[in-house]
C-alpha cells in the first residue's frame, strides 16, 4: 500500500531509540529529505576542553549508517587508543570516546570557538555523512540537564549516566535553560510539520530538555497532529533509566504513564502490542526494533496508521 506522503515530518529524539526510529522513517518516507529531526542537547558537555552532544551525534551516525550497531552510540569500528593512552598517563577515561569519533568532537569545538552556531555545525557534520534527513539541535545554547541524587548529590547528565551508570536514585531534574529557547530552524520546521512525532526516547531525560525550553508551548499551539512512540516494554525500557527513573519520579512506568506524561501534547501513542492504554488514539504494534528491518517496519506501520487520521 502506498503510503499517504506527508509534506514534512518533525521527529523529536533523544538518544539511542529516536535514532533508531528517524532510521526507520528515513527508510521507509518516499522523501528520506521530508524528515526534519530535533534533538535533545541537554546530555551536551565539554569534556577535555571538547565540546560533546552525544544524541546529536547519535542520530547523526546512525542516520549516515556509520553508528556502532551494539551500543547504538559511537562509531562502528572505532578504537580506543586514546583511552589507553590517557589511562597510561592516570587518567581514569569514564567516557568512552572513539579515535574517530574524536574528530566530530575537534570539529564541533573549532567551529564553536568560530562562532559558527551549533546548527550550522550540525549542518555541516551530517553533509559529511551524507544524511539525508535533516537534523537539528534543539537550541544553539547550551541546556545542560542536571541530576539530583539522593545518594552522590547533584551530578552533570554524563557523569550520571556513563561514570555511575545511571544508578544512583534520582531526587530531581535541572534543566538549566533560563533564556535558552528553539531555533528558528526548529520552530520553523514544527510550523510546517504535517505531521509530529516523539521518538521512543526517555520523556524525562530526553523529551521533557526539548519540552521544557519552549517546544512544550509550540506543540500546544499545533497544527499537525502529533504520535507519540513508547520506549517502553511491559513496564521496562527497552534500554536505559526510563523506567527507573519515572518510578523514581513516581510516574507509573508504563505506556500509560508515558501517554499521562504527553498529556494533550499528543494525538495519539504507539504501544507494544498486548498493551493498552487510556488514550483513544493508540496503535498497538511490535515497537522493538531489533534490526534494520523492524526499524523500517514499525516507521511504515506508523506512518501509515497516520496516515489514515493525523
Ligand atoms: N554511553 C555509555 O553508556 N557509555 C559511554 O562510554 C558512552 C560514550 C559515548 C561517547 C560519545 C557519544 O556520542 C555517546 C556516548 N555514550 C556513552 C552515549 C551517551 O552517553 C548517551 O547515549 C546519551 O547521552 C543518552 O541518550
Amino acid at each position: 500500500m502506498a503510503l499517504r506522503a506527508f509534506r514534512s515530518v518533525v521527529a523529536l529524539a533523544g538518544g539511542v531509540g529516536g535514532a533508531k526510529l528517524a532510521d526507520g522513517l528515513v527508510r521507509s518516507m518516499n522523501k528520506p529529505s521530508t524528515l526534519t529531526v530535533i534533538v535533545n542537547t541537554g546530555d551536551d558537555f565539554r569534556h577535555y576542553g571538547l565540546a560533546i552532544s552525544p544524541d546529536l551525534d547519535t542520530v547523526m551516525y546512525t542516520l549516515g549508517g556509520v553508528a556502532n550497531v551494539v551500543n547504538g552510540w559511537g562509531l562502528e569500528g572505532d578504537t580506543t587508543q586514546m583511552l589507553a593512552m590517557l589511562r597510561r598517563y592516570g587518567d581514569d577515561a569514564w567516557f568512552g570516546l572513539g579515535d574517530k569519533d574524536v574528530a566530530t568532537h575537534l570539529l564541533r569545538t573549532q567551529w564553536l570557538a568560530a562562532g559558527v552556531s551549533l546548527t550550522e555545525i550540525t549542518r555541516r557534520l551530517s553533509a559529511g555523512l551524507g544524511v539525508p534527513a535533516t537534523i537539528l539541535p534543539m537550541a544553539d545554547q547550551p541546556a545542560p540537564t542536571m541530576i539530583h541524587t539522593v545518594e552522590r548529590g547533584v551530578l552533570p547528565f554524563q557523569e550520571y549516566f556513563v561514570r555511575y551508570h545511571w544508578q544512583p536514585t534520582i531526587a530531581r531534574l535541572e534543566f538549566l535553560n533560563a533564556d535558552v529557547h528553539p531555533t528558528p530552524e526548529a520552530e520553523a520546521a514544527l510550523a510546517a510539520a504535517d505531521l509530529i512525532l516523539i521518538c521512543p526516547s526517555n520523556p524525562l531525560l530526553s523529551v521533557e530538555p526539548i519540552l521544557n525550553i519552549g517546544y512544550r508551548a509550540l506543540l500546544e499551539k499545533r497544527k499537525a497532529r502529533c504520535i507519540a512512540v513508547s520506549p517502553l516494554i511491559d513496564g521496562q525500557a527497552v534500554k536505559g533509566p526510563a523506567a527507573k527513573i519515572m518510578a523514581e519520579l513516581d510516574m507509573e512506568p508504563s505506556a500509560n504513564g508515558v501517554a499521562r506524561y504527553y498529556g494533550d501534547l499528543i494525538d495519539g501513542i504507539v504501544i507494544q502490542t498486548g498493551e493498552s492504554v487510556d488514550m483513544a488514539r493508540a496503535l498497538n504494534a511490535d515497537i522493538l526494533m531489533r534490526d534494520i528491518p523492524d526499524r523500517a517496519r514499525l516507521a511504515y506501520e506508523i506512518l501509515a496508521w497516520a496516515g489514515k487520521w493525523a
